[in-house]
């Protein structure tokens, strides 16, 4: 390529602010001005002109975040200024007891507070001279710490140089680097397909990333900072609150949590506390707990420090969600695909409050990677609504002699075959519904709230009413007699007019909830209900052919190929035909919404929803009666928004559409359902 004339400084400088400024909106504030297309545009210019014109390269252009060698070890960094740590507080009295403390020493009623989330992460200093970045330290322990410079350069919310007016000369920041949770699941992905070691948890992965010698692979990880604090400052006025030395951050261009408050007395810690534990299972980022700091700069120096930690600080732990156990058993569970899944029972174990006694261990490759044992000494989680789950072994604490675990070669239920699908991780009892387990999972399926909405048929009667041969398909359950519900066991005359009057009131139902019912492979609420809106008719969707179930929207090959298997099965259609002449009936026709209740009403859904898949969300918005689209515009109605939402939420805000974050999505969601 022909060299172009020699661009001035100025527009290479001006070039630089430029993408600085984007870097700023996207990584800082969240909120991109302009595409990413003409951004990587402005940065592509960049780079040619500095490829160009080497000599116009400067430390810290946006280009230069990566580049150098590997180390071949750290250097050390002295802090200025110890870097303390912060003591804990694991219930309200002790919150009670710190804020008695500041008030009895201070000599007044009430304290104002900087109440901000715990982010998991590594602490680590940043310094400024003259605004540009010059040195980063891990905390270490707390008087040196290791030079990661070039690794904190490659993380795109670290600013290579402030922005604004008015910084100090010299300028420690610090923050905690951290991995957002779906950037330590795609990492621990590629690790898993690659067949490399996984993380144990987004802390340790951002931990690893950023003690990396080779700045190259820090580059590829998806590291964030939240800035939490300053050190040594130089030449330069500095608020005298810690609230507005964050808004002075947040200004020179530096990530503060958006969720960082000021609050009064002990009363508005507990309150905080309590918002961000039920917030914390829908933040993009791992939380521990929350931290309170005292809001004035002048009180928190009279209040001083003692041993390594403020007096004027304290971390507001939650319960852990980790904790060590043995394990006394792996079982075999199967599902109601056949899947055989092995389940770890455990010595019970109180985790974040509490009492966990089986943990999922997913699959025999998952047992494999972790070397799980019976006997073995493990790390469980549970996290939110998440089954509880092994998450590696402790193997200081291994025994001789634990035998490595073997997937059983026949089904434990039913002693049929087993396979394992080429490229699948999960092996499967072949027998279908002959298999009592899967039986019993195909009917408790079947009865299940979003399928036929069988009141007071639980798990538990389904399985008794398998193992004592009063069923064995789902269209028996419409044969049952009230004797027969009643002579079991902690059932009475009562209850047993109950299940009747609930497996009549289920007979009336919609084409939707009866596909979905079936439990075909791969077939969720949301392909139910396009097969029943793009198809109408039960008969149609029997017979349809393969090539044309491909044309329908979302269906793909595996899930077609799944759909004509099971209509193919004479078993399957004896079935259907049994529950429509026991008079289970719908309305046919095109279009199968439940409910009304959201008629007219458009959504688009955004970011990662804790609770339950994008798809389940759209199912049952759909089943009220709402449209669900894929983009924002004026007429959109509300925008549901999850952990880390795209661009779609900043539209939504621009717009002025009602946004609605993920607890009050479920709150009004409930509320909607309630009246459907
Ligand atoms: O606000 C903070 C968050 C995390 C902190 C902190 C921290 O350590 C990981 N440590 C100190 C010493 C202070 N604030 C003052």
């Amino acid at each position: 390529m022909k060299a172009r004339k020699k661009p001035s400084k100025k527009y290479v400088s001006d070039l630089r602010t430029q993408i600085e400024y984007h870097n700023y909106r996207y990584y800082v504030l969240d909120d991109p001005e302009i595409p990413d297309a003409e951004y990587d545009r402005l940065l592509r210019e960049l780079q040619s002109l500095e490829k160009e014109h080497p000599e116009l390269i400067t430390a810290d252009s946006p280009t230069q975040r990566v580049g150098a060698k590997p180390l071949k070890e750290f250097g050390e960094i002295k802090h200025i200024i110890p870097m303390l740590s912060l003591d804990n507080a694991f219930d309200e009295q002790e919150v009670s007891d710190f804020d008695r403390r500041i008030r009895e020493k201070l000599n007044l009623e009430e304290i104002k507070y900087t109440a901000e989330p715990k982010l998991d992460g590594l602490a680590v200093s940043l310094l400024y001279e003259d605004g540009v970045l010059t040195r980063a330290a891990t905390r270490g322990d707390g008087m040196t710490g290791e030079d990661i410079t070039l690794n904190a350069r490659t993380v795109p919310s670290i600013p290579l140089r402030l922005i604004g007016k008015g910084f100090p000369n010299v300028l420690e920041v610090r923050g905690e680097v951290y991995m957002p949770k779906k950037g330590f699941d795609q990492l621990n992905e590629r690790a898993r397909k690659n067949q490399e070691k996984e993380f144990a948890n987004p802390r340790n992965a951002a931990a690893g990333s950023l003690r990396q010698l080779d700045s190259k692979v820090t580059a590829t990880r998806p590291l964030e900072i939240a800035c939490y604090s300053i050190g040594s400052v130089e030449g330069g006025e500095i608020p005298d609150c810690h609230s507005l030395i964050l808004n002075k951050l947040r200004d020179w261009g530096l990530r503060v949590n958006p969720e960082i408050k000021t609050i009064s007395g002990v009363g508005g810690c507990v309150n905080y506390y309590q918002d961000m534990a039920s917030k914390r299972d829908g933040l993009p980022y791992e939380i521990d707990g929350v931290v309170y700091k005292v809001d004035s700069i002048e009180q928190q120096n009279k209040m001083g420090f003692v041993a390594r930690a403020p007096r004027w600080a304290i971390a507001h732990k939650f319960p852990a969600q980790e904790e060590i156990t043995v394990i006394e058993e792996i079982d075999i569970q199967v599902g109601r695909t056949g899947a055989l899944t092995p389940v770890a029972r455990l010595k019970p174990v109180s985790v974040g409050g509490v009492t966990v006694s089986n943990a999922t261990l997913h699959n025999e490759d998952e047992i494999k990677r972790k070397d799980v044992r019976v006997g073995d000494t493990v790390v469980v989680r549970r996290a939110g609504d998440v089954i509880p789950e092994v998450v590696s072994v402790v193997l200081k604490k291994r025994t001789k002699g634990l035998r490595k675990f073997k997937m059983p070669a026949k089904c434990p239920v039913c002693k049929s075959e087993v396979e394992k699908e080429e490229g699948e991780t999960i092996i499967r009892c072949v027998a279908g519904l002959y298999c009592p387990a899967q039986r019993k999972e195909a009917i408790k399926h079947f009865s299940s709230r979003r399928a036929m909405d069988i009141e007071g048929l639980g798990d538990k009667l389904v399985e008794q009413m398998v193992d004592e041969g009063l069923i064995n398909d789902i269209a028996d359950l419409y044969s049952l007699k009230k004797e027969q519900i009643s002579n079991m066991e902690r059932m009475g005359e009562k209850s047993a007019e109950n299940i009747l009057q609930a497996l009549e009131k289920s007979k009336a139902t919609t084409l939707a909830r009866f596909i979905y019912a079936l439990g075909i492979r791969e077939v969720g609420q949301a392909t139910a209900q396009t097969l029943a809106d793009e198809l109408g008719a039960l008969d149609t969707i029997q017979n349809e052919p393969e090539e044309q179930l491909l044309e329908l929207p979302d269906i793909g090959p595996i899930v077609a190929a799944h759909i004509v298997h099971f209509f193919s099965e004479k078993h399957n259609c004896d079935v259907v035909k049994k529950l429509q002449q026991a008079g289970v009936h719908w309305e046919e026709g095109k279009t199968t919404a439940e409910s009304d209740v959201l008629k007219g009403k458009t959504f688009v859904l955004t970011g990662t929803l804790s609770s339950m898949t994008r798809d389940e969300a759209k199912d049952r918005l759909q089943a009220l009666g709402a449209k669900v689209t894929g983009s924002v515009s004026k007429k959109t109605s509300y925008v549901v928004a999850g952990a880390d939402p795209g661009s779609k939420f900043t539209k939504a805000n621009k717009l002025g559409v009602t946004v609605l974050e993920e607890n009050d999505f479920m709150k009004q969601l409930s509320e909607w359902e309630n009246r459907g």
